[in-house]
């Protein structure tokens, strides 16, 4: 019984799938879910990375804001979101101001760690049964999400990723059944990480909000 109720990351990464609309809309109520499920699932390896867990939900607490709040429709999807916030300059595009928490720059944010979580998986998955987490890690995040951090928060996150279990016992936290089985489950769960990660991209790029202050 216990067993069935553990926390399992598939459901989480399933939430990266169910937000992909057939027209290549991203519907924002999946796209949270899946950062709350990652979130806890990254609280459930230690308190070493609370502070990753209190800059992340601060940034989900402001999405849901926008979402319950007098403009929610136009939070539907990503892509309502940016042109809601473009046509009416709700974004500060140059530094920060008095949008500084646009759902455009918020997202921004998340997208960038999608990058990180996408090379992250795809290490996870192909590495030998002995390899260090911690290594996988901190390569997959300086190949992406480090360039736009601080020299402070780069040294915190690093420091933080020794602390994360080797890869048997990081599949075993992840709770997606044996290791064969898991590798399996995230070589059908990264291709939708792909898909959300390469539409944001786009739309982001079309827009020219790659570098959103
Ligand atoms: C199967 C593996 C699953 C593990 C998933 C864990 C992912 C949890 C979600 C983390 C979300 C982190 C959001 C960070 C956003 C960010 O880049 N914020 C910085 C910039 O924000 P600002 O508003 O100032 O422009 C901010 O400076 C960040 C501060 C905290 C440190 C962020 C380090 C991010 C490392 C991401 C990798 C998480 C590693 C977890 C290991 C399991």
């Amino acid at each position: 019984m216990a067993e069935t109720q553990r926390f399992s990351l598939t459901e989480v990464l399933d939430s990266f799938r169910t937000c992909l609309t057939d027209q290549g809309d991203i519907l924002l109520e999946h796209y949270l879910n899946g950062w709350k499920g990652l979130i806890k699932f990254m609280n459930s390896l230690g308190s070493v990375f609370s502070f990753i867990s209190k800059d992340a939900v601060g940034k989900i607490q402001i999405m849901e804001n926008y979402r319950i709040g007098e403009s929610s429709q136009q939070y539907l999807t990503l892509q309502s979101m940016v042109k809601y916030e473009m046509e009416n300059k709700l974004v500060d595009l140059v530094q920060r101001s008095e949008n500084w928490d646009s759902g455009c720059r918020t997202i921004l944010r998340l997208h960038r760690v999608l990058r990180w979580l996408q090379l992250f998986l795809e290490k996870l998955q192909i590495a030998s049964e002995d390899s260090k987490t911690s290594v996988l890690c901190t390569e997959a995040y300086n190949d992406s999400l480090a360039c736009h951090h601080t020299w402070i928060v780069r040294k915190a996150a690093t420091v933080a990723f020794y602390a994360l279990p080797t890869r048997v016992a990081f599949f075993e936290a992840m709770n997606m059944g044996t290791t064969e089985e898991a590798v399996a489950k995230l070589g059908v769960a990264l291709p939708f990480l792909s898909k959300v990660f390469d539409i944001t991209e786009e739309l982001y790029r079309q827009h020219n909000l790659l570098d959103l202050p």
